[in-house]
């Protein structure tokens, strides 16, 4: 790759399910500034399905292919429109050449996610997180990083807000620029919001579950929550707004039981874990398994008790009951691909004086490259960035 150049990579679902082919839809391409002033460029999805490319500013952009991707090359590369200008004066060239730059970068802006418009949100927050998961060959050197625990801390704290001590975290995700909660035990079970902007964690939203169910693992699906429960074998569904639940669900696993669940945007499924070694693979539509996959640890020992699960840069990360560690698993094969050691984030000997139980919780942010992360009764979350 070319020095300052930029891999972009857009997996893009259409609205129209019904319509396999045009479903998944997976481009990338690389920018290549040439000047400080280049690099602006955007995308027209059109109304044949086809992608149309416009660059500005002198900014070189080569095509997938040629930056060593599988792409087809009538999928709407070769409709690159370079902005040829018929403009006979040069003032109103200058003009209409600022005023489509300006147009372009926007678009762009507001296409990547950098800037939100009223009423895009779905689909801004949609696409914001399909570019953190798919842009795979973007994480190359880390996927190429072995990691295990004996490295010790390999990552590094960004970060630390409050958080309820009493709240028994079973899920934690994130989209909007908040925190979803899913809390756990009996009497006590509830789906939170929380604001990760305030130093205390403040809790925007609050829906309790009732005395009998034990929530467990929950994720971000489109603008909905979807949660597991601990052995009732229910799930619920929630508006991701008002936690306004809209369809509960049944479902069965290896163990019968519940314990985390996270979403595959690259490949529209979920992903859930029992307590047993299998990752449960669930079709998003009829909420049942269509698949299952054994994980063993770096030792080739099954990965028993995988808990609350996160769906990042391709990979499943995993905390493991009563232990300090996130497993990075790959989902196609099972097997784990790094074991981070998070013994000293908060070592157990101190945790355990105030109450605190197991390392559990892990999630995305809207920084790409961070993650929070946290515990059962813990009084705090933290920010941190992986090795
Ligand atoms: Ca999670």
């Amino acid at each position: 790759m070319s020095t300052g150049s930029k891999i972009v990579s857009f997996h893009r679902k259409t609205k129209d399910r019904n319509d396999a082919a045009k479903f998944h839809r997976h481009y990338t391409f690389e920018i290549i500034p040439k000047t400080s002033l280049s690099g602006a460029m955007g995308r027209s999805d059109m109304e044949d399905g086809s992608i149309e490319m416009r660059e500005w500013n002198d900014a070189e952009v080569r095509t997938g292919e040629e930056v060593g991707y599988d792409f087809d090359e009538s999928d709407g590369w070769g409709k690159e429109d370079r902005g040829q200008c018929n403009c006979k004066g040069f003032v109103y060239c200058l003009i209409v050449t600022a005023f489509i730059g300006a147009c372009v970068g926007v678009y762009f802006a507001v296409d990547s996610g950098l800037i939100a418009l009223p009423g895009a949100e779905a689909d801004s927050v949609e696409e914001i997180v399909e570019m953190k998961n798919c842009s795979l060959e973007h994480h190359i050197e880390w996927y190429q990083k072995p990691i295990t625990t004996k490295d010790g801390q390999q990552y590094t704290v960004i970060g630390q807000i409050d958080h309820d001590p009493t709240s028994f975290t079973q899920g934690l995700t994130f989209a909007n620029g908040v925190i979803y909660e899913s809390v756990g035990l009996f009497k006590q079970s509830k789906v939170r919001i929380l604001d990760p902007n305030s130093k205390e964690g403040d809790v925007l939203k609050s829906v309790d579950m009732g005395p009998k169910l034990f929530g467990e693992g929950m994720t971000v699906w489109h603008d909905k929550l979807v949660q597991i429960t601990w052995k009732s074998k229910r799930g619920f569904i929630y508006d991701i707004e008002s936690l306004e639940m809209v369809q509960d669900f049944k479902y069965e696993t290896t163990n019968s039981e519940g314990w985390g669940i996270t979403f595959d945007w690259c490949k529209d499924e979920f992903i859930v874990t029992d307590g047993s070694p299998y990752l449960h693979f669930w079709d998003t539509s009829t909420l049942e398994e269509t698949r299952k996959v054994k994980a063993h640890r770096l030792s080739g020992e099954p990965a028993k008790n995988l808990n609350e699960i996160e769906y990042w840069r391709g990979r499943v990360l995993a905390n493991v009951w009563f232990e300090d560690v996130i497993l990075v698993i790959n989902p196609d094969t099972g097997e784990t691909e790094k074991e981070y050691d998070f013994s000293m984030l908060w070592p157990a000997d101190e945790r355990h004086q105030v109450g605190a139980d197991v390392f559990n919780g892990i999630s995305i942010s809207d920084d790409e490259d961070m993650l929070y992360v946290t515990g059962k009764l813990w009084n705090r979350i933290h920010s941190v960035k992986l090795n």
